[in-house]
């Protein structure tokens, strides 16, 4: 099997609709061109053809597109048929190309020849699974500003700067200049703690992006009874998990999706935390603990307006499974106002934000809206988002962690070993564009495509 076999495929989705586009590239596309519409029609321009099969039957007549190689998504000769959105006709005209010497498509293949040929980077490639699997208007934006190649520029850049430091420091070990060898570490290694700085930088960006595109995590936990499952109610809209005055009540994990600001968002309802002897109860609470810990914002509930502090609260609750929460935002939400009485508030106090609200008739929740947007900065400036995905992430964590022993005595004593950890951290962080990556890395990452892309 060679890059220049000819695959097909329908690139519309399954089912029946207005149109139903198969879209052919490869060497024989002229041929199958040719055979179906009679002969090769003017390149880029739509053309009204009908579409005949190899016993001269007319198909269906539609729009036949012709984009010749190098100037197509694929960087082949590419075809595009329009035709009406029916599966059998779909099926007819497939078989039609099939006939021809045209084979089936695999899922990511039209975009895997358009890597191959140079025509995307493999960030932009992966962009384009994104920008179809989008799970907000937000994030498919997003993912057309990674497939744009925003993301993977600002990559390229870092690597061409990784590799000047490297090249820099190599010579100033190879050629010492007129500089005094202090003065040349001093110098360097001022280059490369910006560089990590640069590289820290772009991990918080692409988490952001990351965070964008797969939807955010956000648990309620809190002791049994103060109201997490009115709490989920009241910020889904609809009744979905039960509330009861029986502490307890839920023992599952119970998740939501919603969406807020144009990012999706999943809402996780736990069983109360306390300590408990009860088998079930205290799976639950295993569960919690688990959506606690994945989770990039964490609502702790409580009914007890005198609450301050998170770590203080989490260690009177007593219940064993409480993990540590240092890595996600928390929000502490004071329900059930009405009982004080007081007003809805928003404050910021000890360890976290604080929001004052009534859950059960919804006062406050407004508030709660805006501390959850501003906690998953969800108010960042739309036209410096990019979607990431968690394989860019790592390799950007790796590349920063492998300058993050470099200092000035480093720079100084073991030149060629800073030289060394440029060289590897250039060659992780090019792994995300894609100009090192392993034939099993493609295989996984097209493999998630949908077919006739
Ligand atoms: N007064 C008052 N009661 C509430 C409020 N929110 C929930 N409750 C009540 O508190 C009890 C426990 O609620 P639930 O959502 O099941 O708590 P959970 O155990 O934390 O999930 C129920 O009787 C609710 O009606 C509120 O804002 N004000
Ligand atoms: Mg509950």
């Amino acid at each position: 099997m060679t890059a220049t076999d000819t695959i097909a495929a329908v690139a519309t989705p399954p089912g029946r609709g207005a149109l139903g586009v198969v879209r052919a590239s490869g060497s024989l596309v002229p041929r199958l061109l040719a055979s179906l519409v009679g002969s090769v029609p003017a390149p880029r321009s739509a053309t009204l053809r009908s579409f005949t099969n190899g016993h001269g039957e007319v198909l269906d007549r539609g729009l036949v597109l012709y984009f010749p190689a190098p100037a197509s998504y694929t960087g082949e000769d590419l075809c595009e048929f329009h035709a009406h959105g029916n599966p059998h006709l779909l099926r007819a005209l497939l078989d039609c190309l099939y006939a021809l010497g045209a084979r089936p498509a695999r899922p990511g293949e039209f975009t895997e020849r358009a890597f191959r040929n140079g025509k995307l980077d493999l960030a932009q490639a992966e962009a384009v699974a994104d920008v179809i699997e989008g799970s907000s208007l937000r994030a498919t934006l997003s993912a057309l500003r990674s497939l744009r190649g925003e993301f993977s520029r600002q990559v390229t850049e870092l690597v061409a700067r990784l590799t000047d430091a490297r090249v820099a420091l190599e010579g100033s070990i190879d050629f010492p200049d007129d500089l005094p060898p202090a003065a040349t570490a001093e110098r360097e290694c001022a280059r490369i703690v910006a560089l990590r700085d640069g590289l820290t930088a772009l991990l918080g960006r692409a988490r952001h992006g990351a965070r964008l595109a797969a939807g955010a995590s956000v648990a309620i936990i809190g002791a049994p009874n103060v109201g997490k499952s009115t709490l989920l109610n009241a910020l889904a809209g609809e009744e979905r998990a039960i509330v009861s005055q029986v502490p307890g009540t839920t023992r599952d994990v119970i998740a939501v999706d919603l969406e807020l600001g144009g990012m999706a968002l999943r809402l996780h309802d736990t069983a109360g935390l306390r300590a408990s002897a009860d088998e079930i109860e205290l799976e639950g609470m295993r569960r919690a603990a688990q959506a606690m810990t994945s989770a990039d914002l964490i609502l702790l509930v409580t009914d007890d307006p005198k609450v301050r502090s998170v770590a203080a609260h989490l260690d009177a609750l007593g219940d064993p499974c409480v993990t540590d929460v240092s890595n996600a935002a928390v929000v502490i939400v004071h329900n059930k106002i009405d009982r004080v009485p007081r007003q809805p508030g928003r404050e910021r106090c000890v360890d976290a934000e604080h929001v004052f609200i009534a859950a059960r008739d919804g006062q406050g929740l407004e508030l709660l809206h805006a501390t959850l947007q501003d906690s998953l900065a969800l108010t960042v400036a739309d036209e410096d988002e990019f979607t990431a995905r968690a394989r860019h992430l790592r390799a950007l964590e790796l590349a920063r962690d492998e300058l993050g022993h470099v200092d000035l005595q480093r720079c100084n004593d073991a030149p060629e070993l800073v030289a060394e950890s440029l060289r590897r951290a250039a060659e992780t962080l090019a792994t995300i564009t894609g100009d090192a990556s392993s034939e099993a890395l493609l295989g996984e990452i097209f493999a998630r495509f949908c077919i006739g892309k």
